[in-house]
């Protein structure tokens, strides 16, 4: 018989239905959840999460190293204990998961099944990467930088580390850091103790968690979760774009209360403050959000951000009316780019910045 693991049955897109598949990888991968919005700074716990694989057990940092080797000039071994003799810095970044809407986008593909959960704010402290790779010496010849985690298992048949590369002038930005704190504590597990990339400004994929490797290459590298996914794609098999920066997106908190399994509101009719964020990729600031009811589009006031690659923080007062409503928000960054009514097409449900609807019923109870 052959094993069904190594030679899987090629993923076919589904309509409005959920595999057992995807509801389990939803409970593994949580989201945050939209009223943790209303902070600026998202509790460890409400981050959201997206790990492939299992999580690596690492007992004690004490005993992580971080190898730098391949086209390095002066490759070497750093223990994780050796990173207190780098500047430490911290960066407030928002990181958006690059699947995050990928349930709106129809016929969906089977994978985990976000629909606007996958976005949270931390404070990274660690040290720049730059440091570090000044360091090793980036030999000439020299052209991508991968960053290896130690987690491995299967995609697509193939048996991988998770593992992704950056351009050599991309992994020298100074804004790029090896982080060994969130929020002030340690990694939590899950986010990648004892240590992870953060990339700013890009989708999560990038910033690799359980960091072991930093290798130095002359030619492009091929890994699954550089070539084989994190590529927009018209259909499988095209060549398509790789997915970098985070497109241009804004979120509301739900006004009112939830109905508990549908999830949609009930309001008193009246006065109501919307309140939500916004956010955009590659340090480009947030120039403008709406508050859409009923599709008319009304400006929100946006308080700029507290850093170049966090979000921001938007309100807008709406009178709401009794009867049924939907509201929404948009955001335009500062090169013009607005989120568009309806998700772009791509194959694996990447970058879906269309605009969040929310079912309000407003009336007395
Ligand atoms: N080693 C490793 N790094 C990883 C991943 C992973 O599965 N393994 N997932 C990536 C993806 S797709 C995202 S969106 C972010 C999520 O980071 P978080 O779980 O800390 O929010 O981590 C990235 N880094
Ligand atoms: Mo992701």
């Amino acid at each position: 018989m052959t094993n069904p693991i190594l030679n899987p049955v090629a993923k076919q897109h589904r309509d409005n239905t959920f595999s057992e598949y995807e509801v389990a990888l939803a409970n593994r991968n949580s989201g945050t959840l939209l009223e943790s919005l209303q902070q600026e700074v998202t509790p460890v716990g409400a981050h959201y999460l997206l790990s492939h694989f299992d999580i690596p057990f690492v007992n004690d940092a004490a005993n992580w190293d971080l190898n730098f080797h391949g086209c390095f000039d002066s490759p070497f071994t750093l223990n994780f204990n050796d990173l207190t003799n780098y500047p430490e810095i911290t960066q407030r970044v928002t990181l958006e998961c690059a699947g995050n809407g990928r349930r709106l986008v129809a016929p969906h593909w089977p994978s985990q099944p976000w629909g606007h959960e996958a976005v949270g704010t931390a404070d990274w402290t660690g040290v720049r990467l730059g440091d570090l790779l000044e360091q090793a010496s980036i030999s000439p010849a020299c052209t991508e930088i991968v960053f290896h985690g130690t987690d491995t298992g299967i995609d697509g048949g193939a048996v991988h580390n998770f593992a992704r590369s950056l351009d050599v002038e991309m992994a020298q930005h100074p804004d790029v850091m090896l982080a060994y704190a969130m929020n002030g504590q340690p990694l939590a597990p899950q986010h990648g103790y004892p240590l992870r990339l953060i990339v700013p400004g890009w989708y999560g994929m990038a910033s690799v968690k359980w960091l072991s490797e930093i290798e130095a290459i002359d030619h492009a590298f091929q890994g699954h979760q550089q070539v084989g996914t994190y590529v927009y794609r018209e259909k499988a098999g095209d060549t398509g774009i790789p997915v970098t920066e985070m497109r241009i997106r804004s979120l509301l908190v739900p006004p009112g209360i939830p109905d508990w399994s549908t999830r949609k509101r009930l309001l008193k009719p009246g006065n109501t403050k919307i309140v939500g964020r916004a956010w955009c990729g590659g340090g480009r600031p947030v120039a403008k959000v709406e508050l859409g009811i009923d599709d008319q589009w009304h400006e929100a006031t946006l308080t700029p951000a507290t850093s170049p690659y966090a979000w921001s923080h938007w309100e807008a007062e709406w009178l709401a009316t009794e009867g049924h409503h939907i509201v929404s928000c948009r955001a335009t960054d500062a090169q013009g780019s607005c989120q568009p009514i309806e998700p772009y097409w791509d194959t694996a449900g990447f970058g879906n910045n269309a605009v969040q609807r929310v079912e309000v019923w407003c009336e007395d109870y």
